[in-house]
């Protein structure tokens, strides 16, 4: 079974998939290491491990560790750019960023990528990138050099998604990017929901499990959670996402 059909098969079973979010630039290597092992504990489905902009230089290192830590969990690298690609990894987003004119992070960096990603034998997960305004200008919208979509203009998220599909990707991802202000809206994610066949992922600005719910209610195949586990890893916080994500389990 392949890493998406895993992850695919969890979101059928547990009504949503949780995803926490690893950036090696905000902790060494023995907190990630803790954060991993605690997060799997409590319930989180996958890891994603990367970041829009690392000034790390042991990214590598890093993602080894995560692996031999919790090597039965899924381990997905969720790139910034080309540098991060590593065979401990099971798999990567194959991210396009497609609410972006960026022609660089539309197909060039993948062009890059493709041959590492084949000879490291990692699972690409081809994934259609949707940065929405969240309130404050994000990492990712700085370094991108992109315009998110407007919050309030669903019906623009919703056909960049079906262009995705129509694509032929695996996935859309909706994100208001790390430590957002404002999260990507319900209305968004359930317009897109109802319009595409493809599995949603959202992130971005989520700090409460009831918010987390409130995505999953609205249409979220995955919630990806990173910032609010930052500055120690609180067990019993992990666990509360854990069963607000899980509306079947
Ligand atoms: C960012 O969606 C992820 O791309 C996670 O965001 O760090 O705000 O949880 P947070």
């Amino acid at each position: 079974m392949t890493t998406f059909e895993r992850l695919q098969r969890v979101r059928d079973e547990r009504g949503a998939g949780f995803l926490a979010l690893l950036d090696p630039d905000r902790q060494d290597k023995e907190d990630i290491v803790r954060r991993a092992e605690i997060c799997v504990a409590e319930g989180v489905d996958a890891l994603l491990f990367g970041g829009s902009f690392l000034i790390s230089t042991n990214f590598e290192g890093m993602i080894r560790a995560v692996k031999r830590a919790v090597p039965d969990v899924p381990l997905v690298i969720f790139p910034g750019d080309t540098t991060q690609i590593s065979a401990a990894a099971d798999a990567i987003l194959f991210l396009s960023m497609i609410s972006g004119r960026n022609p660089a992070l539309l197909i060039g960096q993948h062009v890059k990528a493709a041959p590492a990603i084949r000879a490291h034998g990692i699972e690409p997960i081809s994934t259609g990138y949707v940065l929405v305004e969240s309130g404050v200008q994000t990492t990712v919208e700085y370094v991108s050099d992109t315009k998110p979509i407007p919050r309030r203009k669903p019906e623009i998220a919703m056909a960049h998604a079906l262009a995705a599909e129509y694509l032929g990707m695996a996935c859309v991802y909706l994100d208001a990017g790390s430590g957002a202000d404002r999260m990507v809206p319900v209305e968004m994610i359930r317009a897109v929901k109802d319009y595409v066949s493809i599995p949603v992922i959202v992130g971005g600005g989520i700090r409460q499990p009831e918010d987390a719910r409130a995505r999953v209610e609205a249409g979220a195949d995955f919630v990806v959670i990173g910032t609010a586990f930052e500055g120690g890893a609180d067990a019993s916080r992990i666990e509360a996402f854990a069963r607000a994500i899980h509306t079947q389990s």
